[in-house]
């Protein structure tokens, strides 16, 4: 059955089992069957990293400024002085 467990003990999980998107995961438990950088929708949504850039522990699709570590996301952390 196509449930990400090598049910047969073959080695190969859910092998013969539709995977659109080549990652290795199929459908059955890919959540983001068309975007082969992710198995899960994340905080960024498929088809979009969940990348940080300053590690401020906030991925730069909701960062403010992604260039910036501001993990209170308060804008004016980020104002010009
Ligand atoms: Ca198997
Ligand atoms: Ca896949
Ligand atoms: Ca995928
Ligand atoms: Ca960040």
């Amino acid at each position: 059955m196509c449930d990400g467990v090598d049910n047969d003990g073959d080695g190969e999980v859910d092998e013969g089992y539709p995977d659109s998107d080549g990652d290795g995961v199929a459908n059955c438990v890919d959540e983001c069957v068309d975007d082969p950088n992710k198995v899960e929708v994340g905080i960024c949504a498929c088809g979009v990293a969940d990348t940080d850039s300053d590690g401020d522990g906030i991925p730069d699709c909701t960062d403010i400024c992604d260039d910036v570590p501001n993990a209170q996301q308060d804008p004016t952390d980020v104002l010009p002085q």
